[in-house]
């Protein structure tokens, strides 16, 4: 099947629906062709999709509320994302979705290991700062928090250390991420520092863990989903953030209204969701999903499908250098003789990415980019080019980065680990020149 695709000047002039490297996206779970097959379903299928008879006959026009519940629904998500999971909700973004300098909510991926929090009290709600490591014990409420502190707003990217794990192989557990587990919003709240700073911090801290409002999977509220943290270094940089703001508005519930804590530039898991409390540690945090082998990868490299000992695993840190090729969608085609305009993000866990480069001839030579400079730290950075093509043919456009420490993105799935996380292998699109 042939999609049209006009705009404007653009050279681009049709997408193929299925061409190499668009995802097999699970078409079942898309929840906007799901409604659109619905309205048109029989009650007899729907009751196939239910598992179960419809009793009473629903009113015409009226879809079964069990089969309402789905990203675009109940979190007002982008029709297009991916389902991974719903129990617990995991939501990915297709590359081309994440073309905006700010992601925007609707198009932000969702990674959940618990339940989504159903009511938040924001009067009652207090964020509890405690542990072996602070002076005095503290809390504040959400008011104080924000009157008592400076208020400041950073660009941050969020990126889930298994994001690209569908990649590895032999195959890790876990989400079958493909490249859109990765986000970058504008993010408002107050510093972790200065809160730290207002309750005095021991010389015995080491670690600042957090612990959140969702319940675990089994409802049993003696366990935790998560409760991760952040080595006390990173919990003293100037960008780490109390959020209490997401893209100039209260945070989205999925995404940890009322208070979120990040620190961008490690795996997302440390960016914890509707925080209540704070620990400061004397020790390496311990709670739910700091022990190896969550977020953590052999200390030194293995030969894939190795089991690895515990105590040979270190915990994850700082995320790679990374790029997304998020404009044209893979499987653009063009009219030969005219410049293919491409662009996308670039991101780093260091200080800053310095180059952008993109190759027509798997990895052979390469071009450099138009690299924008990031807004602030752990920002991504924008990136463009426009790229000719020798002639007419089946080409794959590659973007590689590089960051001011020297390191770059490989072309290839690098460093198996056994739960699949930091593959930041170059991303690929496909271009037919016609
Ligand atoms: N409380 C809480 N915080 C959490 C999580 C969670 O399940 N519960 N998931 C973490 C993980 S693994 C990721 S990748 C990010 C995802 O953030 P997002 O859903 O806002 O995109 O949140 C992190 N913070
Ligand atoms: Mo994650």
């Amino acid at each position: 099947m042939v999609i049209y695709w006009l705009l404007g000047e653009n050279p681009i002039i049709w997408y193929l629906s299925s061409i190499a490297f668009e995802s097999t996206h699970m078409n079942a779970f898309d929840p906007a062709k799901r409604r659109n097959f619905l309205k048109k379903a029989s009650l007899g299928s729907l009751a196939a999709l239910l598992g179960t008879e419809i009793v009473f006959a629903l009113p015409k026009n009226y879809l079964p509320v069990a089969l309402e519940n789905d990203p675009q629904t109940l979190f007002g998500k982008h029709k297009d994302l991916i389902l991974r999971n719903n129990l617990p909700w995991n939501v990915e973004s297709p590359a081309h979705l994440l073309d905006d300098n700010v992601t925007p909510d609707e198009k932000m991926f969702i990674r959940n290991n618990g339940l989504v929090p159903e009511t938040i009290d924001v009067a009652a709600w207090t964020l509890t700062i405690n542990g072996e490591g602070v002076r005095r014990e503290k809390s504040y409420t959400l008011a104080e928090l924000k009157s008592k502190f400076p208020r400041h707003t950073y660009h941050l990217v969020l990126e889930c250390g298994g994001n690209g794990r569908s990649e590895f192989y032999p195959p890790a557990e876990g989400n079958q991420w493909e490249v859109g587990a990765v986000s970058c919003a504008e993010w408002t709240g107050v510093r972790l520092k200065d809160i730290l700073d207002d309750v005095g911090i021991k010389s015995n801290a080491v670690y600042v863990g957090y612990h959140g409002a969702d319940l675990h999977l089994s409802r049993d509220a003696s366990k935790e989903a998560i409760s991760r943290g952040i080595p006390i270094a990173k919990a003293l940089e100037e960008e780490t953030l109390l959020a209490y703001q997401m893209n100039g508005k209260d945070i989205p519930l999925v995404h940890g209204h009322p208070l979120r804590l990040i620190a961008s530039g490690f795996p997302a898991s440390v960016s914890g969701k509707w925080i209540t409390a704070l620990s400061v540690r004397d020790r390496v945090h311990d709670g739910e999903k700091m022990a190896p082998p969550s977020y953590s990868i052999p200390c030194d490299p293995v030969q894939p499908g190795t089991e690895v000992p515990k105590e040979n695993m270190c915990i994850i840190e700082k995320m790679p250098v990374k790029s997304l090729i998020t404009y044209p969608k893979s499987g653009a085609m063009i009219k030969d003789k005219t410049l293919l305009s491409i662009r996308g993000h670039a991101w780093t866990g260091e200080t800053k990415v310095s180059k952008a480069e993109y190759s027509i001839d798997f990895g052979a030579t390469w071009t450099p980019c138009r690299l924008q400079q990031a807004k602030n730290r752990y920002a991504w950075q924008d990136f463009e080019a426009k790229v000719s093509f020798p002639q007419k043919g089946y080409y794959e456009v590659w973007v590689k980065a590089t960051d001011n420490t020297g390191e770059s993105q490989p072309m290839l799935t690098p460093g198996w680990n056994p739960k699949g996380y930091l593959n930041n292998a170059c991303h690929r699109i496909a271009i037919k020149v016609v």
